[in-house]
């Protein structure tokens, strides 16, 4: 179905930590609007599409995304307005191929997600279908509603607490609806809010909405949760509520080795560590378990624990099709983390997960620690089916929108089926 473009206009405006992001909007000849906003992060992977910043001191401490939107107002506006186009992949294509470069460094991966992101929007709009009907899926993965894996305790560079581990997670893997797993969430999230007060800790929160106590050992923070799950009513694990990890070790690995609370740990000693973890508590998943510097870490990693839980790769895949392609040559992980701002363009996030799928590989679809209430990527896992999303702590405008949209899907499509799906 062809369509034209009228125009592509962006601002800037701010994101959730009161960081510089762009908002979009794609103007379509049929008169349709619709607009999207761009999500950025802190811990990020070096071989990322490249976020634009000014650098321009003076401004948001060189933070400033002025380039971006004027290079969507100039540039992208100018290449993809008044012309008939035949489908999203097209148009991101002409984008990457106007870029230039390998990673989106002249145009900015910022003004081209935001771009494929409206548009992708604009044409649902202009087609009369919702979001998740609209956008292209996945070939041999069905719709289906996710395990939510909600951020309940934030540290390592999302938290100022000596935590080095960045993300620990809740997941209702066995909810019976997207709307009781969001429930599970909120009041298991609540439930350690009591516990984490009870104990004298801090209950200010991180940038993911997570608490962020002065806490430094993973195994501490690990049994509060447990004891949280329980706390709410819930069984812990497959039947009930599991925990999935993302310690982010890129942040935390120097030298050849990890550093964690204090102590210097190599490859092996982290991988073993993991192991007595996943003993202990009902680990299901854990992301960034190593560095992205340490590839012969993340296949020690893989072997020794990757038939007994998912192992997620963030940092070192970046969502990128072919780097996705290599590590799994390499037996690296088992599942790869999709976030659209990563590689910069809705086609390319959608060929990533293809490549995942048709590996055996699972796809965790992610925010980012910056936000806006746009709640694309709710969508964009209910359509491509994945099965599990992480999109923060069931608190924070942000983040619920996010949930509350996958809440809002699931109410009109009761014949959606609820969970991971393998
Ligand atoms: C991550 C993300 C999202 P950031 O590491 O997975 O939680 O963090 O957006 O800061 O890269
Ligand atoms: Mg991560």
């Amino acid at each position: 179905m062809a369509f034209e473009i009228s125009g592509v206009q962006a601002i800037e405006v701010l994101d959730s930590r009161g960081r510089p992001t762009l908002t979009v909007t794609v103007s379509l000849a049929d008169g349709t609007v619709a607009e999207a906003g761009v999500p950025s992060g802190a811990s990020t992977g070096t071989r990322e599409a490249v976020e634009l910043r000014d650098g321009d001191a003076s401004r948001f401490g060189g933070a400033g995304v002025r380039t971006a939107v004027g290079n969507v107002n100039g540039e992208l506006n100018a290449a993809l307005s008044g012309r008939s186009w035949a489908s999203l992949a097209e148009v991101d294509k002409a984008m990457c191929d106007l870029d230039g470069t390998p990673n989106k460094a002249r145009l900015g991966a910022n003004a081209l997600i935001g771009t494929s992101m409206a548009l992708a929007r604009a044409l649902s709009v202009s087609g009369g279908k919702p979001l998740y009907e609209s956008l292209p899926g996945i070939t041999g993965q069905a719709q289906r509603m996710p395990v939510p894996c909600f951020n309940v305790l934030n540290g390592g560079a999302h938290a100022a607490n000596p935590l080095d581990f960045q993300e620990f997670m809740i997941c209702p893997l066995g909810a019976p609806t997207m709307a009781e797993a969001v429930r599970a969430g909120a009041e298991v999230y609540q439930a350690l809010k009591k516990r984490l007060a009870a104990g004298g800790h801090a209950t200010g929160l991180g940038d993911e909405g997570g608490f962020a106590p002065n806490l430094a050992a993973p195994e501490e923070v690990l049994a509060l949760i447990v004891a949280s799950i329980g706390d709410a009513g819930y069984a812990t694990g497959s039947a009930g509520v599991g925990i999935a990890l993302d310690p982010a070790a890129s942040e935390f690995y120097s030298d050849g080795g990890y550093v964690v609370n204090g102590v210097r740990l190599s490859s092996e000693e982290m991988i073993a560590r993991y192991g007595e973890m996943v003993d202990r508590f009902p680990i299901w998943s854990i992301e960034d378990g190593l560095g992205e510097q340490d590839p012969e870490g993340w296949k020690k990693l893989t072997a020794e624990l990757g038939g007994r839980i998912q192992l997620v790769g963030d940092d070192n895949f970046c969502t990128n099709p072919a780097i996705i392609t290599a590590a799994i040559a390499d037996g690296i992980a088992n599942a790869a983390l999709i976030k659209v701002n990563q590689i910069g363009t809705v086609s390319e996030t959608l060929e990533a997960m293809q490549v995942c799928h048709d590996a055996g590989y699972g796809q965790m679809v992610s925010h980012r620690s910056g936000e806006t209430p746009d709640t694309f990527i709710a969508d964009l896992v209910v359509s491509t089916g994945s099965g599990q999303i992480k999109t923060g702590a069931p608190a924070r405008g942000e983040r619920v929108a996010k949930y509350n949209r996958l809440i809002q899907i699931s109410a009109q499509n009761t014949a959606l089926p609820y969970g991971l799906g393998n």
